[in-house]
């Protein structure tokens, strides 16, 4: 039996939790029963568009397809409070099986495509999962058969056409229904709470492995509600998501779930490659899109080869996820015709978006400032003092929709949340006019590829792990023009031994690692630099790097 949720998530105190209640921050409505009454509002608007499947479904047949698939998850013994690992392509199937999740209360990991063996075995132990749903194949890699060879005790759900026996064909739990009354009748009558947890969102991380970041209903309801209405999203628009969905970005700020609150409809696309991004704008007439800072530069540079009559229909254009170079963000509006939001936001909770309304300077210079009125914010210094205004400082936050803590991680709560439910982001920001957040850097270890989070920490792991050839080793961003940052280990190899990048990437690909976390350089070196107190000065190995690079190959 997996141990109840509740057991390792950290709550909100009740005197606050019952001030975001008051202040209507917190509806007391669980996501699924929201997305119903949507659906009851506006059953004939359309909701879901798969193009490359083929399927158009209005907020009726997606709210009646949600509850036949949540009834059939129930059937095949899964109950409410259960979890399953959900590791899909963007396709009509995450969306669908998304909404019976937040149905039936059962809790979906949200893992990404590029996971493999060891992300999906530590998620399957640590969120002891009862289901993994995934596709057969995707890019060449066979998930299926790795979710068997997890062995994780667990269902396998396959989207795709090779079902190998043992696996359950995620098409056939995603049929329409005969009879959707009786589905939903059931589904009303779920045990779930709104303060109960909804989804399981993947911290970027700084430690060993990704922790599971607990949203409850209550605030990712709030999350995707307020993103919704400082995107301008309503009935009228038309989301496109390119992003991987299982990131918190295009899932719910405003992305999937806060569209479809809003009786918008929501547009399905497996990447966000620029001839398809547009021709399905234009197709679809597609008002709002999130992307990060690497694919909203080759946007640009596509429109500007090509033209951008066919992204007429995007009203505003979201970035986000890693820092937006100005320059990039000054060509937004001519180039595109949107309007640019800037979005620094965090799974962990705290997001802040420039206002559609703000002067371009604003929108083009700053991250934008916390959506919320009660979201909590200070910048301190390395003994958690208040920095002066408009001094870079560390960035803590509190707030409706920033849980007090990872899931089953009190070692990793102590140190990334203050004593006061504070959460240390690791970014260093300045306060600017306006109340507007600049993020200058960060002060925690982690590499940001393109958007996607890399902890330092755990690809050193595995590099020892892996390589007995290793004495030393230390994983640092390097920058690049292309994704902002990658990968670059510093190796201090062992007497005799050979290390080279080939020999690192070849081992950690064997034993299973998503892609974006291999190194794509290496420095050998000697003796790696070392802080005051004996640690690896990282700082002074990302200056080496960056200034390797400026030098050109040697
Ligand atoms: C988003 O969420 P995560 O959890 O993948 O990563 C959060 C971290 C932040 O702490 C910050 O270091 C970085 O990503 N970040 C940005 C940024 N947006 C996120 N750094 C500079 N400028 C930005 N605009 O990345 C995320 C979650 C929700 C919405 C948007 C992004």
């Amino acid at each position: 039996m997996p141990s109840p949720i509740s057991e390792h998530t950290v709550s909100w105190p009740d005197a606050v939790a019952a001030e975001y209640v008051a202040k209507g921050y917190w509806a007391g409505v669980p996501l699924g029963t929201l997305l119903r009454a949507v659906a009851d509002a506006t059953p004939d608007a359309l909701a879901l568009v798969d193009p490359d499947a083929g399927v158009r479904l209005s907020h009726r047949e997606l709210a009646n397809r949600a509850d036949a698939v949540a009834g059939r998850l129930l059937d095949l013994g899964l109950a409410t409070g259960d979890r399953i690992v959900v590791q899909l392509g963007n396709g009509w199937e995450f969306v669908v099986l998304t909404i019976a999740c937040l149905r039936a209360g059962i809790v979906p990991v949200m893992a990404l495509p590029a996971h493999r063996r060891t992300e999906l075995a530590y998620l399957a132990a640590h969120s002891e999962a009862a289901a993994i749903a995934v596709p057969d194949r995707m890019r060449d890699f066979d998930h299926q058969r790795l979710a068997h060879e997890i062995d994780g005790g667990w269902h396998v759900l396959v989207a795709g056409t090779d079902i190998e026996p043992g696996s359950v064909d995620l098409h056939a739990v995603c049929a329409a229904s005969p009879d959707p009354a009786s589905d939903r009748a059931r589904l009303d009558a779920a045990a779930v709470g709104s303060r109960d947890v909804a989804v399981f969102l993947l911290s970027g991380g700084t430690t060993g492995l990704p922790k599971l970041i607990a949203r409850t209903h209550d605030d990712y309801a709030y999350n995707a509600r307020r993103s919704a209405e400082l995107a301008g999203i309503d009935a009228g628009a038309c989301y496109l998501v390119s992003l991987p969905a299982g990131h918190n970005f295009p899932l719910a700020c405003p992305g999937i779930l806060g569209t479809l609150l809003a009786g918008g409809r929501v547009v399905v696309l497996p990447s966000p490659e620029p001839a398809r991004a547009f021709a399905t704008i234009a197709a679809e007439h597609v008002t709002h899109t999130a992307v990060v800072p690497a694919v909203a530069g080759r946007w640009l540079d596509h429109a500007e080869e090509h033209g951008a009559e066919q992204v007429a229909p995007l009203r505003v254009l979201q970035v986000g996820g890693a820092r937006l170079a100005d320059e990039l963000a000054r060509r937004v509006r001519p180039t595109l015709g949107a309007t640019l939001q800037q979005v620094f936001g965090m799974a962990e909770g705290l997001l802040n978006y420039t206002r559609l309304d703000d002067p371009d300077d604003v929108i083009c210079t700053t991250q934008g400032r916390p959506m919320c009125p009660d979201d909590e914010v200070r910048l301190v210094d390395e003994l958690d003092a208040d920095v002066p205004a408009g001094e870079p400082g560390a960035l803590l936050t509190r707030g409706p929709y920033t849980p007090r803590g990872y899931y089953k991680a009190a070692e990793q709560n102590a140190r990334a949340f203050t004593s006061d439910g504070w959460y240390r982001s690791g970014d260093i920001c300045r306060l600017v006019e306006g109340g507007n957040l600049v993020v200058e850097g960060r002060d925690k270890d982690m590499i940001n590829r393109g958007g996607e989070k890399i902890s330092a920490e755990e690809v050193e792991n595995l590099v020892y792990r892996l390589l007995p050839g290793v004495a030393q080793v230390a994983a640092v961003a390097m920058p690049d023009g292309e994704l902002g940052e990658r990968v670059c280990v510093y190796v201090v190899p062992r007497p005799g031994a050979a290390v080279t990048l080939d020999g690192i990437r070849a081992s950690m690909e064997r034993t299973g690692v998503a892609c974006f976390k291999l190194p794509e350089h290496l420095v050998l070196v000697d003796e790696l630099a070392a802080t005051k107190v004996g640690k690896i000065d990282k700082k002074a190995l990302r200056a080496d790097i960056t200034g390797r690079l400026g030098r050109g190959p040697e």
